[in-house]
């Protein structure tokens, strides 16, 4: 029987056009597929068909119009409807699927707690003079371990909560806490303990101590400008090498490796390692941060100077958290869109606690807990130091951190205690020394490791006679080696135990260590730790004692590395453990396949003139990105970013087709459920929706744009955004993506300062193409019409993902609506467009006067305008060229121009500038919708009276008529300027620009726009 498939409810929109027709009669369709593409002035959306069968008729054509409710075509053999009740509702089923997982997880639970082999706990009661009962405390403390013993500590968590809740209701104003005491998360006998060899693993781990010291010290001394550091990793070295030697998989043919985001100025450590595991020389230590000549080592951690070794560039603070957080979240993605295998990768982050100020830090932390990121580890090194002193002298980092990252749903380890101090600990039946942690704060912490054990006698243990006697037996000595959590391997292994068993959230290990760990008086827990990039003798044979490094005092005074044999149990350990974890980390490698770039004729309909019909490249942009949604290599490889501008753009219609990224479904009948372009999330939902968060979306982007090393899957990342809160909200993230090596494109949209009329000053972008031209590796582009936009688009997908260069496209579209040529014929025409201009349009009657009108973006139309009037008015001719790229342009002059210089000799090379425009007639007029520095940078690349029109100064709102004229960027202006720099030419009489001046009611006296 022959059924009907109507226009369903499209939102707001009545009378929308047809734009492409999808099916033909006759065929076989499934449910779901699109049949139709229909376009508002604001989006363009696909219709799915809710009926599956056989074609009978089609009842629309392109160029209707429709509505809700109007036959879009008939079906025979259907017997499906398009409703959802014959499936389990999606809430209902969500639900069932999350009832069905809290009872696995409670029976987990269960059996975990059961398994615990438990101390008899002893009461401490912690000592606190608000005490007026100490006796019911007791009482109540003594009920409290009955029950841990009894019945576990999750029961003993539910009474404490159930306390707390009834204490709230009876109006009992209960200070809220996210803190834990002073101390270690995981109490000792709950301790994992490592299968490790301690005493070789602390011989290697001395000698990696040493060579990252020594590189540093020696490139220094060799040329004292080079800097560097070792505080840092002196600190931080068991952090590292127990992570190494037990818990961080590499990647190979059967694994994909962990994923480790190094401390950036650590990076000597890391070196010093891959110095012992045979990957790097001496020669290459001795180049440490001489980067010009190949072989060198990199200053910090940077992709693109040592693209086989480092994956994440992470020194500028803040980035690296961000970015882990992303990375793991992306991870995720992948994962749930079926795109790779889940094989319980994990992302780790080293970070330091100073940097934990950055707010980028902490910015993203919620959106980890959120998501449930349990493949992610932040161990955050709290030296309690950052470069220019005590990161919180007056209060504990490590308890700030822990309340924050508690309260944002996180898994809280702190590792702030050795073993050395487990027996004090244990013997602290008074609660007397948990106090003093307590109350001690982080400058005094700092103080004391700078100092020596009778200073700690003094200062900690003698603040109550009760800790003054816990300490009674013990030397100065013993004190001294009181050790901190992040420097003992045994506390530090079970805390990554822990963290990388943890289900359903992210966990941070908090540990506490000592800047400059080991490098004695001019180095160790000093405020000028940080900056100590030299180290003198004495505090050489320090360092070699305190680590029994096996070198003589003439071999300390050479300051050799040290190396010990091949076949050296040290050796042999290192490569050994490395080898049962796959491989060598840090290593950058990708395995991805290209992704065979789309036909050429995918775009083929972004080449015909829209006649009438008018259309903005953002729109244009979004019907490229619907039929590459078709395209089968490229469609899964999509990965479009957005923040909360999915409707700005006119991209809503990819929330149904499509579906956006959310780990948990939806859990919810969305309000727009009847409407085609409802807001769908789904688990293997293809858009990144990121919300109002440029730096998140950023940082999905290179994700997504480093999937082909990371993931070894080649994907293409198009975050979409509004072009003012690009390059200058993100543009360090910006930098990070392009060492980093990010494939993908970069979308400004709502672009240019006249362009974008009503939203004012902070909206108005006249500047992102400057700011992008600062990053070598972005190509950037400014096109006006879809052909050159359909054009630059294939171009990079062919560059970047089929032949896999190492370049990203920065893009700028437009909101302007207005028709689109058909795209000239000449061959040349893609050739310019790609490489930055071609000649659009000549106006040839009069052969008298000429003008050259060089135009960018949507003020090349008001140069077509222009040279249309000086033509019909004054018998000017002109030859319009449209840009697609200044930035394009001047690096290519520059190419030529050094060539030319460094080849005197040598016939001079011509620049693209000059070979389009070397021979042609008159001055150059160069105009485009952003700074004048935009179109000047060609300035020097052609020999002729080259003058510019542009929007510098603060963007305003108003119409676009308006911004134009203030900007003096109109049809107006141009032929009124373009008349005056005929006559300052001397090619026609001053007076036709004065009249034009007069005619166009141009004010000479308003002042620069700049100054307005
Ligand atoms: C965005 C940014 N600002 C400033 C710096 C310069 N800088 C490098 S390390 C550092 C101090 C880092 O302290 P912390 O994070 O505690 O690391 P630690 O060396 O103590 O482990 C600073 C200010 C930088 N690299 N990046
Ligand atoms: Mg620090």
């Amino acid at each position: 029987m022959s059924e009907k498939l109507l226009v369903p409810d499209i939102g707001d929109f009545e009378n929308v056009e047809v734009i492409e027709l999808l099916v033909k009669e006759g065929q076989k369709i499934a449910k779901n597929d699109p049949v139709v593409t229909i376009e508002s002035d604001k989006s363009s959306v696909e219709i799915p068909s809710t009926l599956s069968g056989i074609i009978e008729t089609i009842k629309v054509k392109v160029g209707d119009k429709v509505s809700k409710g109007d036959l879009i075509l008939n079906i025979l053999g259907s017997n499906e409807e398009y409703s959802t009740t014959k499936t389990i509702p999606k809430d209902t089923e969500n639900l069932i699927k999350e009832a069905e997982k809290s009872l696995e997880k409670k029976q987990e639970q269960i059996i975990h707690t059961n398994n615990i082999e438990r101390k008899k706990p002893e009461i401490i009661q912690v000592v606190n003079d608000s005490d007026i009962d100490p006796l019911e405390t007791s009482e109540w403390l003594e009920s409290l371990t009955a029950v841990i013993e009894k019945d576990g500590n999750q029961r003993a968590h539910y009474l404490i909560k159930e306390l707390i809740n009834k204490a709230y209701m009876e109006g009992a104003n209960i200070p809220y806490t996210q803190n834990t005491p002073y101390i270690n998360t995981i109490p000792v006998n709950e301790e994992k303990k490592s299968n490790g060899d301690q005493n070789i693993e602390r011989r290697i781990r001395s000698l990696i101590r040493w060579n990252s010291a020594a590189m540093v010290v020696r490139a220094n001394k060799k040329f004292p400008e080079l800097g560097g550091h070792i505080g840092t990793f002196a600190s931080a070295a068991t952090l590292y090498d127990v992570g190494m030697n037990h818990f961080w998989r590499a990647k190979n043919n059967k694994f994909g490796g962990d994923l480790i985001y190094f401390q950036g100025h650590s990076a000597p450590g890391m070196y010093a390692r891959a110095f012992l595991e045979g990957r790097l020389n001496e020669k290459q230590l001795d180049s440490f941060r001489q980067e010009v000549n190949p072989g060198g080592l990199s200053s910090y951690p940077h992709p693109w100077l040592m693209p086989n070794f480092w994956q994440f560039p992470t020194v500028s603070m803040g980035l690296g958290p961000m970015l882990a957080i992303y990375q793991a979240r992306y991870m995720k993605y992948l994962i749930n869109r079926g795109l790779i295998k889940d094989e319980g990768r994990k992302v780790w982050a080293f970070l330091g606690d100073g940097e934990m100020d950055e707010p980028e830090s902490l910015g993203a932390i919620g959106l980890a807990a959120r998501e449930k990121l349990d493949n992610l580890i932040f161990v955050i090194n709290c030296n309690l130091q950052r470069l220019d002193g005590p990161v919180r002298g007056n209060g504990k980092i490590i308890q700030e951190l822990e309340g924050i990252f508690r309260g944002a749903g996180w898994n809280v380890i702190k590792v702030i205690w050795g073993s050395y101090w487990d027996p004090l600990l244990a013997n602290d039946k008074t609660g007397h020394l948990i106090k003093v942690m307590n109350e001690t704060v982080d400058g005094e912490y700092q103080a004391m490791k700078a100092r020596d054990g009778a200073y700690v006698r003094e200062k900690f243990f003698g603040k109550y006679p009760e800790t003054k006697e816990l300490i009674s037996s013990l030397s100065d000595k013993d004190i001294w080696r009181l050790n901190r959590g992040g420097h003992d391997p045994h506390k530090v292994f079970a805390a990554y135990d822990k963290a990388s068993k943890n289900i359903g959230s992210p966990t941070v290990v908090i540990a506490k260590t000592i800047k400059g760990y080991g490098m004695g008086k001019s180095g160790e827990s000093v405020n000028t730790t940080h900056q100590t990039k030299k180290l003198d003798i004495d505090d050489l044979m320090y360092y070699r004692d305190r680590f029994d490094v096996p070198l003589t005092d003439k071999q300390v005074q050479n300051i050799e590395y040290y190396k010990p044999d091949q076949n050296s149990p040290e050796i042999k350990y290192i490569k050994e453990r490395r080898l049962q974890l796959g491989g060598f980390i840090p290593e950058r490698t990708t395995y991805a396949k290209p992704i065979k770039a789309p036909p050429k004729n995918i775009f083929d309909n972004m080449k015909e003139s829209t006649g009438k019909k008018e259309m903005s490249t953002t729109m244009a942009l979004v019907r490229m990105l619907t039929n590459l949604l078709r395209d089968k290599n490229v469609a899964s490889r999509l990965v479009p970013i957005i923040p909360d501008e999915a409707r700005t753009f006119g991209m809503e219609g990819f929330f149904q087709k499509i579906g956006i990224y959310a780990h948990e479904g939806q859990k919810y009948e969305p309000e727009d459920s009847a409407q085609l372009s409802s807001y769908r999330e789904e688990k293997s939902g293809q858009v990144l929706e990121e919300g109002i968060n440029e730096a998140g979306a950023m940082s999905s982007w290179i994700a997504a744009g480093t999937s082909y090393t990371n993931h070894d899957i080649e994907m293409i990342p198009i975050y979409l955004f509004y072009s003012m809160f690009g390059f200058q909200r993100i543009g360090d993230f910006a930098w990070a993506g392009a060492d980093s090596q990010s494939r993908g494109f970069l979308i400004g949209a709502t672009a240019g300062r006249t362009t974008l009329a009503g939203e004012g000053l902070q909206h108005q972008d006249g500047h992102s193409h400057l700011m992008a031209s600062t990053i070598p590796n972005c190509k950037s582009y400014d096109p006006t019409f879809h052909y050159e936009l359909a054009t630059i688009f294939r171009e990079g997908l062919k560059r970047m993902h089929e032949k896999k260069e190492n370049i990203f496209y920065y893009i700028t579209t437009m909101n302007e609506n207005y028709p689109h040529p058909a795209m000239p014929t000449e061959k040349s025409c893609e050739e310019g467009i790609l490489k930055g201009m071609y000649k659009i349009k000549e106006f040839n009657k009069y052969k008298k006067t000429k003008i050259q009108f060089l135009g960018s973006g949507t003020i090349l139309r008001e140069m077509i305008a222009g040279a249309e009037i000086l033509q019909k008015e004054y018998q000017i001719d002109s030859e319009v060229w449209s840009v697609t790229s200044f930035n394009e342009l001047r690096r290519d002059g520059l190419e030529v121009e050094r060539y030319n210089l460094l080849n005197p000799e040598k016939e001079p090379k011509k620049s693209y500038v000059e070979i389009c425009l070397g021979k042609t007639e008159g001055p150059i007029l160069a105009a485009s919708d952003y700074m004048r520095m935009n179109s000047d940078q060609i300035r020097p690349y052609i020999n002729k009276s080259f003058y510019s029109l542009g929007t510098d100064g603060f963007g305003r709102s108003d119409t676009r008529k308006n911004l134009r004229k203030f900007f003096e960027v109109d049809k107006e202006h141009v032929v009124a300027y373009g008349l005056s720099v005929l006559a300052k030419e001397q090619l026609i009489a001053s007076k036709y620009a004065q009249e034009a001046i007069k005619k166009y009611q141009i004010d000479k006296d308003k002042p620069m726009p700049t100054k307005l």
